[in-house]
C-alpha cells in the first residue's frame, strides 16, 4: 500500500472512531478522501503536515437550546448549531438550514463542503453552517419570527462581517433573514455584512435569490459545451420546488432545455409540455403551498406520490435540488437507463455513494455540488463586497460576475483534474482544486 492510501486510510479510522454516528459527516468525507490518492503521493508535504486531521476537525462548534412560543402559547425547544470548520481563506460563510432532520452529523457534512466550494469561488470566505431541526412546514409567520429571534439571540454572540456571516439553506429564505437580521440589529447594532441573502430594501444583492440555480445551469452549461453538447432540445429533470429548483427551472428553459419535472418531499409533477417556473415560484414562495397545487393548475402536469428518482423517464439531464442522498444507486441506474447523459447537482450530496459509483460506470458527465451550486454562496460573498463598499450593483452587473465565477470553477476544475492524470474527472478535478487552495493557506499560517 502506498503512503498515501495508507495516510488516507489511517485519518479515515480516526474520524470514524471519534464521531462512528455522524453518517452524512463520514459520507462526505468518504466521498473526498476517495478522490485525493493522487495529490497526496505527489505531495507528501500535506502529508507529513498530517493536514487532513486539521482539516476534518471543525475550529469550533456551537449547539444550543432555542426557545420559543407557539402559536397556542405553549413553550417549544429546537436545537441549534453553528459549526465554524475552517477560517484559512476568510471569515467563515454559509448557510442555516431549518428542517427537522438537523443534527450535528448534517451541519457538519454541509460545513465541511462548504469549505472547498467557498476557496472554488476565489473570493476570501471560509466555511461554516448553522441551522436547527426546527420544522417550518405549517408554522405561521409569527412562529417563524419568534422562533428565529431566539434562534438569533443566541447565535449573535459567536458571528460578526468580519468572523462569521451566515445565509440561507433548506427552510431559510428571505422571510427569515428578515426576522434574523432584524433581531441582531436589536442586540448588536446595525451592520448589514453579518448576513447575506438580505431583502433588497435593507442591503440584499440583486441575483441573489437566483444565483444558485442560475449557477448551476451556467455550470451544466460549461460541462455541456466542453462536451460538443449544449441546453437546447435536451429535456431535463429537476427535483426540489425550492429556492434552487425555482431558478434552476427557469435558466434552463430560458437557455432552450425543457424541464419535466420538479418535486417536494411528498411527490412530483410530470408536465411534459415544460414546467412553468413562475407557477412553481406563486406556489412556494408567495403561497407557501405544496408542490401538488402545480397539477390543479396546469392541464397539461400530472401528479405522483412518491420519488422523482424512481419515476421510469426519458431525459437527457438530472439537477437534483432537494436534498442529500435523494438519490440512490438503484435510482442512479434507472437515470441511466432513461437516457440521462448529465448530472449535476443543485442540492448538496444528493447522490449517495452508490449513485456515484453508478454514474462513474455509465461514463456520466457528473457535476458535484461543491462546483456545481457554488453560484448561491459566491453572490453572497459579492453582497459582503457590496455591504462593505455601500454600493449596489445592477442585476446584470452581478449575473455577469457570477457567470464568470462559475466558467472559473470549471475551469480549475477541469485544470486540476488534468494536472492529477483524471481528465474528464470534474467530482476529484473539484475536491483537488478546492483542498489546495485551503491546505496551502493553513500550511502558510503555521499550525493552524
Ligand atoms: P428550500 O427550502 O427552498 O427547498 C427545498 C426543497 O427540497 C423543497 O421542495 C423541499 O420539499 C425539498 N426537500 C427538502 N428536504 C427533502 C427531503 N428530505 N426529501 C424530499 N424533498 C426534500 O431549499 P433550497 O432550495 O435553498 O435548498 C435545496 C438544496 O440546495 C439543499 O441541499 C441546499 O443545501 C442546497 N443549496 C442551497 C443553496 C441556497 O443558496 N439556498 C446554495 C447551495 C446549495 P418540502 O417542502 O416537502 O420539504
Ligand atoms: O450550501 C450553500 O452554499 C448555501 N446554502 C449558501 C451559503 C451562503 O452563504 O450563501
Amino acid at each position: 500500500m502506498s503512503r498515501a492510501t495508507e495516510y488516507l486510510q489511517h485519518v479515515y479510522a480516526v474520524i470514524e472512531q471519534r464521531d462512528p454516528n455522524q453518517s452524512e459527516f463520514l459520507e462526505a468525507i468518504h466521498d473526498f478522501f476517495q478522490t485525493m490518492t493522487p495529490v497526496f503521493e505527489q505531495h507528501p508535504e500535506y502529508i507529513d503536515a498530517n493536514i487532513l486531521e486539521r482539516l476534518t476537525e471543525p475550529e469550533r462548534v456551537f449547539q444550543f437550546r432555542v426557545p420559543w412560543l407557539d402559536d397556542a402559547g405553549h413553550a417549544q425547544v429546537s436545537r441549534g448549531f453553528r459549526v465554524q470548520f475552517n477560517s484559512a481563506i476568510g471569515p467563515y460563510k454559509g448557510g442555516l438550514r431549518l428542517h427537522p432532520s438537523v443534527n450535528l452529523s448534517i451541519v457538519k457534512f454541509l460545513g465541511f463542503e462548504q469549505i472547498f466550494k467557498n476557496a472554488l469561488t476565489g473570493l476570501p470566505i471560509g466555511g461554516g453552517k448553522g441551522g436547527a431541526d426546527f420544522d417550518p412546514k405549517g408554522k405561521s409567520d409569527n412562529e417563524i419570527m419568534r422562533f428565529c429571534q431566539s434562534f438569533m439571540t443566541e447565535l449573535s454572540k459567536y458571528i460578526g462581517p468580519d468572523t462569521d456571516v451566515p445565509a440561507g439553506d433548506i427552510g431559510v429564505g428571505g422571510r427569515e433573514i428578515g426576522y434574523l437580521y432584524g433581531q441582531y440589529k436589536r442586540l448588536r447594532g446595525a451592520d448589514r455584512g453579518v448576513l447575506t441573502g438580505k431583502g433588497l430594501n435593507y442591503g440584499g444583492s440583486l441575483a441573489r435569490p437566483e444565483a444558485t440555480g442560475y449557477g448551476l445551469v451556467y455550470y451544466t452549461n460549461e460541462m455541456l459545451n466542453a462536451n460538443q453538447l449544449s441546453f437546447p432540445g435536451q429535456r431535463v429533470i429537476v427535483s426540489g420546488a425550492g429556492n434552487v429548483a425555482t431558478y434552476a427551472i427557469q435558466k434552463v428553459t430560458e437557455l432552450g432545455g425543457k424541464v419535466i419535472t420538479c418535486s417536494d418531499s411528498n411527490g412530483y409533477i410530470v408536465d411534459e409540455d415544460g414546467i412553468d417556473f413562475k407557477i412553481v415560484k406563486q406556489i412556494k414562495e408567495v403561497e407557501r403551498g405544496r408542490i401538488k397545487d402545480y397539477a390543479d393548475r396546469v392541464a397539461s402536469a400530472v401528479y405522483h406520490t412518491g420519488s422523482v428518482w424512481d419515476a421510469q423517464l426519458t431525459a437527457d439531464i438530472a439537477l437534483p435540488c432537494a436534498t442529500q442522498n435523494e438519490i440512490n444507486g438503484a435510482q442512479a441506474n434507472n437515470l441511466i437507463a432513461g437516457g440521462i447523459k448529465v448530472v449535476a447537482e443543485g442540492a448538496n450530496m444528493p447522490s449517495s455513494p452508490e449513485a456515484i459509483e453508478a454514474y462513474q460506470a455509465a461514463d456520466i458527465l457528473y457535476g458535484p455540488a461543491k462546483a456545481a451550486n457554488a453560484g448561491g454562496v459566491a453572490v453572497s460573498a459579492l453582497e459582503m463586497s457590496q455591504n462593505s463598499m455601500r454600493l449596489s450593483w445592477t442585476f446584470e452587473e452581478v449575473d455577469n460576475r457570477l457567470q464568470q465565477i462559475v466558467q472559473d470553477i470549471f475551469a480549475q476544475s477541469v485544470a486540476a483534474a488534468n494536472e492529477y492524470s483524471v481528465t474528464g474527472d470534474y467530482l476529484s478535478g473539484a475536491n483537488i482544486a478546492g483542498f489546495t487552495k485551503v491546505a496551502d493557506a493553513m500550511i502558510a499560517q503555521g499550525l493552524v
